[in-house]
């Protein structure tokens, strides 16, 4: 599948994260729980290198316990720092702090050694569209200040806050452009609607999803589904899952769209299995 996705808006964005970057301590890069690799971005990395780079892999709420635990494992393999957060509870939050205050340290203390006064760590946030950057940024600053919404790409504007004593960051969009260089890659951004719907066909996004759930969680067909016999090809399992679920079109064929849109939403809403995919 070709996902047509690299927007203009992007380059310009790459733009802004260059000079917002001169301006902090410490960058975080949000990436999803559920596929953080393929999250990542390597020329968003380079532009960051000369700052403290704190990963979060926000989400850890809809992803499997066990991959994210392997996947942050992972990270700290690299020698990078990576905590796990569910910015919708507030889970992790506490883990994130310690490694932004962690990540200032040396800076701090050269300040000291400086005799300059102690200042505020300076973060901003950086992700690829909808992985949840505002509703992060509510969940540390504790009060909600900027727009969240199921749809990438919501947020413009700019502004500083404070988020404790000895916090302060950007709230700029910090919209960081994923970098997909393999189809799969472009499947799970499609997925994790990370990628807008316009760059993608959700037939064969959701063909891909009924093979995840075949190879990671064939429980959720033979439970959530019904469906008796996984033996099938994927577009038999589709044309199945349509069956069941009563989703036809007014001369009574399927209604296959509606069916690949509910699978979709029940994935992103975490009502399937917790299943991640990097
Ligand atoms: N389950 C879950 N949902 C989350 C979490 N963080 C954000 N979301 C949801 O993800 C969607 C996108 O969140 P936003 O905070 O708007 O994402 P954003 O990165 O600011 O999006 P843009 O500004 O559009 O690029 C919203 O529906 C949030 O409720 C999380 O940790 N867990
Ligand atoms: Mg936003």
């Amino acid at each position: 599948m070709s996902i047509n996705w690299y927007p203009g808006h992007m380059v310009k964005a790459k733009k802004e994260i260059e000079e917002s970057i001169k301006l902090v301590d410490i960058v975080v890069i949000l990436l999803d729980a559920r596929a953080p690799f393929s999250c990542r971005n390597p020329e968003l990395e380079k532009i960051a290198r000369k700052k403290k780079i704190v990963f979060i892999l926000n989400k850890m709420d809809l992803a499997s316990p066990a991959a994210t635990r392997e996947y942050i494992r992972r990270f700290r393999q690299e020698g990078k720092t990576a905590v796990a957060m569910d910015s919708l509870s507030g889970k992790g939050s506490r883990e994130v702090l310690l490694s932004v205050r962690d990540a200032f340290r040396e800076e701090a203390e050269a300040l000291l050694k400086k005799g300059r006064r102690k200042r505020p760590a300076r973060l901003m946030v950086v992700g690829v569209p909808n992985i949840g950057k505002s509703t992060f940024l509510n969940c540390l600053v504790g009060r909600k200040m900027t727009r969240t919404g199921a749809k990438p790409g919501v947020t413009r504007g700019k502004q500083w806050v404070r988020v404790r004593e000895d916090i302060e960051l950007m709230d700029t969009p910090g919209l960081m452009w994923p970098k997909i260089e393999e189809e799969e890659q472009g499947l799970k951004m499609a997925l994790l609607n990370i990628v807008g719907e316009n760059a993608y066909d959700e037939y064969e996004v959701a063909l891909y999803l009924l093979r995840v759930l075949i190879r990671q969680s064939p429980e959720t067909l033979t439970e959530k589904y019904r469906i008796q016999d996984i033996e099938k090809s994927n577009t038999e399992l589709l044309e199945a899952i349509s069956r069941k679920r009563g989703h036809l079109l007014k001369g009574g064929e399927l209604d296959l769209d509606k069916t690949c849109k509910m699978l979709l939403q029940e994935y992103r809403k975490g009502k399937l299995a917790k299943i991640s995919l990097d």
